[in-house]
């Protein structure tokens, strides 16, 4: 049993959330379910990046108070929490009170102890991304992140990265696992090893931000001030000694791919010269492309997660994101995808498993069954042929391979469907021992199956598993008192769009 703390990234307040915002937040969730299942104490977190020119210049244009602005797109995120069942212990926003003394504080402890100093920056600055960049660095005149740029000159405080080139470099080195997958961390190594420069973290071309302590002309760059949310949410800075913090010790920051670089360079460069262990791991993971293109709103493609949990329900968004797309790299989410997905997993293999299981044994044994005293060949086989399928799903999870987690528990689910075909329970009429023993083996594999599944599909599962009841002499069995997972029709058209 160990103590394991999982975030998300905070999520910009600019716009309302969608499907991306929504994987990265399923993926956590499922990983911190997992973890409780495996008997791990979890604390998950989630919230908003509410600073910076990008959210000041939406307020603008939406006409209002930038706090009046995040305080209405913040609640979006939130309100999106229940929606998808995630089970989060806290929700930060950047604007809250407590996250403002943890960037005050942890400032003054960068600058005390002679990490920043002022001087005068000049760079092209890519305001939808919240980055400067050099002229070598620009892209066809954009940013290497696709943004617009424009000069700017500015006084500004500068972060001393230039002196942890090497000693990221060891760091990397010594921790092989602190970037997830490989391919990653090549990049952010030889990024690194190019040399770092010192870093601006101070503006003074807007006013939307936590004020630089002892010189409010400025305000604190928004990377640094987004990336402290990770200590708010432990505590910091009534909590200081987070080196002696199991939960921070053993933190897990999931992020997309883009932002893998503020992760595993400047952050961990910012908490070595606070005198604070860099995280355990940052694990990345690809983009969702939207019917095979980019999503964007003039396209009309943003495929929104609320409308598909209020359409097929939350368990079904879960695992159809987690199945389809392999952790780590890009894919596709389509609606005729989705749906296949569900028809044929969840209605028909796994839906239709249970109720068929569940409702004969109501019907045909009054809703009881006794532990069978010995079990044929036949039946152990069938117990260790869904054992076997289910332990290896789990040994995926250490390289967060969902996806493979997901193909094992259908394995096991395939091979309760055949047991029951092959077997023909209903055809057996004259022998109650040899029906029960089938049925009781039945039962037992249906329920670690969704013991397994469960923090994927929390709501179908927890239906299931109160079916079942152990009793002194066996088990009792209540039927579903509905279908888990109606029938999609492959002809319908359905509004799934922002
Ligand atoms: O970057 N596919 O916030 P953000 C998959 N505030 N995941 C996606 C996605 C897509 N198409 N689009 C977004 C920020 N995401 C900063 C983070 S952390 C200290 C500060 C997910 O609102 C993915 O996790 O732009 C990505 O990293 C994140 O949303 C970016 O959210």
């Amino acid at each position: 049993m160990k103590d394991i703390y999982i975030t998300t990234p905070i999520y910009y307040v600019n716009a309302k959330p969608h499907i991306g915002h929504a994987y990265t937040t399923i993926v956590c969730d499922v990983f911190a379910r997992i973890n409780k299942m495996l008997g791990n104490n979890v604390k998950f977190v989630t919230g908003t990046d509410e600073h910076g020119k990008k959210i000041e210049q939406s307020a603008v244009n939406a006409g209002i108070e930038p706090q009046a602005f995040t305080d209405q797109i913040s609640e979006l995120f939130r309100n999106m929490l229940p929606v998808l069942n995630i089970s989060n212990d806290d929700f930060i926003r950047t604007t809250q009170e407590r996250h403002k003394k943890a960037v005050t504080a942890f400032w003054t402890k960068l600058y005390d102890a002679g990490y920043i100093y002022l001087g005068e920056y000049e760079g092209w600055y890519d305001i939808r991304n919240e980055a400067y960049f050099s002229d070598d660095e620009l892209v066809d005149g954009k940013s290497p992140l696709g943004g617009d740029v424009t000069l700017m000159k500015e006084p500004c405080y500068f972060f001393r990265l230039s002196q942890f080139t090497d000693i990221l470099l060891k760091y990397y080195d010594e921790h092989p696992d602190f970037i997830f997958p490989i391919q990653r961390k090549n990049e952010v190594v030889s990024f690194v090893k190019s040399g770092l420069k010192d870093l601006a973290v101070s503006r003074t071309t807007f006013k939307w931000g936590i004020p630089v302590p002892n010189d409010p002309k400025h305000v604190i760059y928004v990377w640094l001030d987004a990336l402290v949310n990770y200590l708010t949410l432990n505590g910091y800075p009534e909590n200081n000694d987070q080196n002696n913090d199991n939960y921070w010790l053993n933190v897990h920051h999931f992020v997309g791919k883009e932002i893998v670089r503020f992760h595993a360079v400047y952050w961990p460069a910012f908490l070595i010269a606070a005198g604070i262990n860099p995280p355990k791991q940052v694990i990345s993971h690809g983009w969702w492309l939207s019917e095979g293109e980019k999503m964007s709103k003039s396209v009309g493609n943003v495929q929104d997660p609320i409308k598909y949990c209020s359409l097929f329900g939350s368990d079904a968004l879960r695992y159809f994101v987690l199945r389809e797309l392999t952790f780590g790299n890009d894919g596709n989410f389509s609606l005729t995808g989705f749906i296949n997905r569900y028809n044929s997993v969840l209605a028909n293999a796994y839906g239709n498993l249970c109720s068929r299981v569940l409702s004969f044994i109501t019907k045909y044994c009054n809703g009881n069954l006794s532990i069978p005293s010995n079990i044929d060949e036949d039946l152990v086989e069938f117990t260790n042929s869904v054992d076997s399928a289910l332990n290896e799903s789990i040994s995926y999870i250490e390289q967060y391979s969902f996806s493979k987690y997901l193909e094992k528990i259908e394995l096991a689910i395939s091979y309760a469907n055949k047991f029951v075909d092959r077997k023909e329970p209903w055809r057996i009429k004259d022998n109650q021992t040899i029906l029960n023993n089938i049925l009781y083996v039945l039962i037992d594999a249906i329920q670690k199956i969704s013991k397994y599944f469960e923090p994927v599909i929390p709501i179908a599962c927890g239906k299931v598993l109160q079916c079942i009841t152990a009793n002194s002499e066996g088990i009792t069995i209540k039927a579903l008192d509905s279908v888990l997972f109606p029938k999609i029709d492959e002809n319908a058209t359905f509004d799934v769009y922002e």
